[in-house]
C-alpha cells in the first residue's frame, strides 16, 4: 500500500522529536506516561521510559527508576501508578484510599494494584547502554545496578509469594489494569463476572474528554468493572491475602507470566555480576523455570496460542489475542508448538495482513470477529508491545526477525506524533499523543 499518512520524519529528525518529548513530559520530579491523559508516574512505563532516558542522560534514566522504587510498598509490590499532585487523572489517590494501607509507602502516594515486572530488563539495557556511553555513565549505571538489584529481587519475590495462587504457576493479577491491555478481548469473559455493587460511589471520567474520540478508550460499562475492582480492594484494606482470595477478578496472565521469566533471567545475570546471595539466584532460577513450564503448559493442543487462565472458574481464555504468542518471548514451549506460532505471527492473520500499513503485530488479529482498529487493547498496534517483541527476538539470537520488528515499529512511528496507540491500517495516531513511552522506545531503535 501507498503511504496513507502526508508526514514522514527522517531517522535523525524522528530521534530529536523523541528526545524533546521526553524533555516536554519531565516535570523535573517524574516524565509523566503523557502531557495531558496521564500526569503521573505508571510502572511499567517508566521502566520503557528509563531506556529512552538513558540514550539522552543516563543519570536521568537512574533517577526514573530510583523514584518508582522509592515507592515501592514494604511488601515488594511495585504500584503501578505513583501520584504527582496534578488532578486532572481519574482515579486518582483518594479514590484508591491507599493511605491508610499496612504495606504502603510513606510520603508518596500509589495506586495500590501492580503492573508488569519489565524493569529488571529496564534496568539491564540502561546498564548496556551506559557502559557505551564512556566511564563516568558506566560507573553510575553500575552502582545503580548493584543498588536495585535487592529492591527487584524483593518485586519478584511478592509476584511468587502473593500472586502465584492455585496450580497453573501462572501469574495472577487481580485487575485488568495490571496486565497493561487493561479492556483487551483476553479479559471479557472474567469482566463479566465482575457485578458492580449499589455500593460502587460516583464518579466521573476524565480520560474520555481528552481524547478526540471516546470510542477510543473502554467504555462506561468497563469503567465501572475497574472501579468496583477498587471498592473490593479498599474494603479488603489492601491485604493482599484478602484480595486475591476474594476479588472477584482472578485470572492468570500468561504474558506477564513471560515477561516475569525473562527478568527473572536478567535479573540473574545482574546478580552473579555484581556478587549478589547464591541462595537468592538459585530462587530466581527456579521462579524463571515455573514461569517458563506455566507459559508452556498454557498452550493450546491446535493453534499453539498460549492461554490466561480464569482462577474462579478454573477455565482457560481461548481469545486469541497478541498474548498468544507470549511462548516466543521467553522461550520454553515445545519446538513445533514454537514454529506453528512463529507461522501464525507471519500470518496474513498478523503480521502478515496486506492491509496493515507496518507489518508489526497488532493488539489482535483483524481477522479475529470482534477486532475493533480504533479501540484500545482491541485491535490497535502498541509501539511498546512491539518493542518488547522486538528486545525478546533480539536475545534469543532471531536477529533478523528483530530487525524487521525494529524496521516495522519506525514505520509506525515515523509521523512523528508518538502516539499511545496507532490504527493498523491507516497508520492515525490514537488515544493519547507525545505518549512519553512511544517516544523511548522509538529512541531505543534509532540511536
Ligand atoms: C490505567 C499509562 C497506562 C499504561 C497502560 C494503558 C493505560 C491506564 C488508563 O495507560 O492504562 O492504568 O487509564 O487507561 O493501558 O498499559 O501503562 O500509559
Amino acid at each position: 500500500p501507498g503511504d496513507r499518512r502526508p508526514v514522514r520524519f527522517t531517522e535523525p529528525a524522528l530521534a530529536a522529536r523523541a528526545a524533546r518529548v521526553l524533555r516536554d513530559n519531565d516535570t523535573g520530579a517524574v516524565i509523566t506516561a503523557a502531557p495531558r491523559l496521564y500526569p503521573h508516574m505508571w510502572s511499567w512505563d517508566a521502566a520503557f521510559i528509563s531506556i529512552g532516558l538513558a540514550r539522552l542522560d543516563v543519570q536521568r534514566a537512574i533517577a526514573e527508576l530510583d523514584t518508582l522504587f522509592a515507592a515501592q510498598w514494604r511488601n515488594g509490590m511495585v504500584p503501578h501508578i505513583v501520584f504527582t499532585d496534578d488532578d486532572a487523572y481519574f482515579p486518582g489517590p483518594d479514590r484508591w484510599g491507599t493511605d491508610t494501607a499496612p504495606d504502603g509507602p510513606r510520603n508518596v502516594r500509589t495506586s495500590g494494584i501492580c503492573q508488569p515486572p519489565v524493569h529488571a530488563i529496564a534496568v539491564r539495557r540502561v546498564l548496556d547502554i551506559a557502559r557505551r556511553s564512556g566511564p563516568n555513565d558506566r560507573l553510575d549505571a553500575e552502582r545503580f545496578a548493584r543498588r536495585i538489584w535487592a529492591k527487584l529481587y524483593a518485586w519478584h519475590r511478592w509476584l511468587v509469594e502473593y500472586r502465584t495462587p492455585g496450580s497453573s504457576g501462572l501469574i495472577a493479577i487481580v485487575h485488568g489494569w495490571e496486565s497493561g491491555m487493561d479492556n483487551s478481548p483476553r479479559w471479557d469473559v472474567p469482566y463479566d463476572a465482575v457485578h458492580p455493587g449499589a455500593a460502587l460511589p460516583p464518579y466521573v471520567r476524565k480520560d474520555v474528554r481528552l481524547v478526540g474520540d471516546p470510542g477510543e478508550r473502554p467504555t462506561d460499562r468497563e469503567y465501572d468493572r475497574y472501579l468496583w475492582l477498587i471498592e473490593e480492594m479498599r474494603r479488603a484494606g489492601y491485604d493482599q491475602r484478602k484480595i486475591v482470595s476474594g476479588s472477584s477478578f482472578l485470572v492468570g496472565d500468561v504474558f506477564i507470566t513471560a515477561l516475569f521469566a525473562m527478568s527473572c533471567d536478567v535479573l540473574i545475570e545482574l546478580g552473579e555480576e555484581f556478587g549478589q546471595e547464591p541462595e537468592q539466584l538459585a530462587d530466581l532460577a527456579d521462579w524463571a523455570a515455573k514461569a517458563r513450564a506455566a507459559v508452556a503448559g498454557s498452550c493450546h493442543s491446535v493453534s499453539g496460542m498460549a492461554r490466561d487462565r480464569d482462577l474462579r472458574t478454573g477455565r482457560w481464555l481461548d481469545t486469541q489475542t497478541i498474548a498468544g504468542f507470549s511462548p516466543l518471548l521467553c522461550g520454553g514451549a515445545p519446538d513445533d508448538v514454537q514454529l506453528r506460532l512463529l507461522s501464525l505471527l507471519d500470518s496474513d492473520r498478523w503480521c502478515g495482513h496486506p492491509d496493515l500499513l507496518a507489518p508489526v503485530p497488532p493488539s489482535v488479529s483483524p481477522m479475529r470477529p470482534g477486532f475493533n482498529p480504533r479501540q484500545y487493547w482491541r485491535g490497535p498496534q502498541w509501539p511498546v508491545v512491539v518493542w518488547l517483541f522486538s528486545w525478546a527476538f533480539e536475545r534469543r539470537g532471531w536477529h533478523e526477525r528483530a530487525r524487521k520488528l525494529r524496521d516495522g515499529g519506525i514505520r509506525l512511528t515515523e509521523d512523528g506524533s508518538f502516539g499511545e496507540y496507532y490504527e493498523p491500517f491507516t497508520g492515525e495516531p490514537l488515544g493519547s499523543t507525545d505518549q512519553s513511552w512511544t517516544a523511548a522506545v522509538v529512541l531505543d531503535w534509532l540511536c
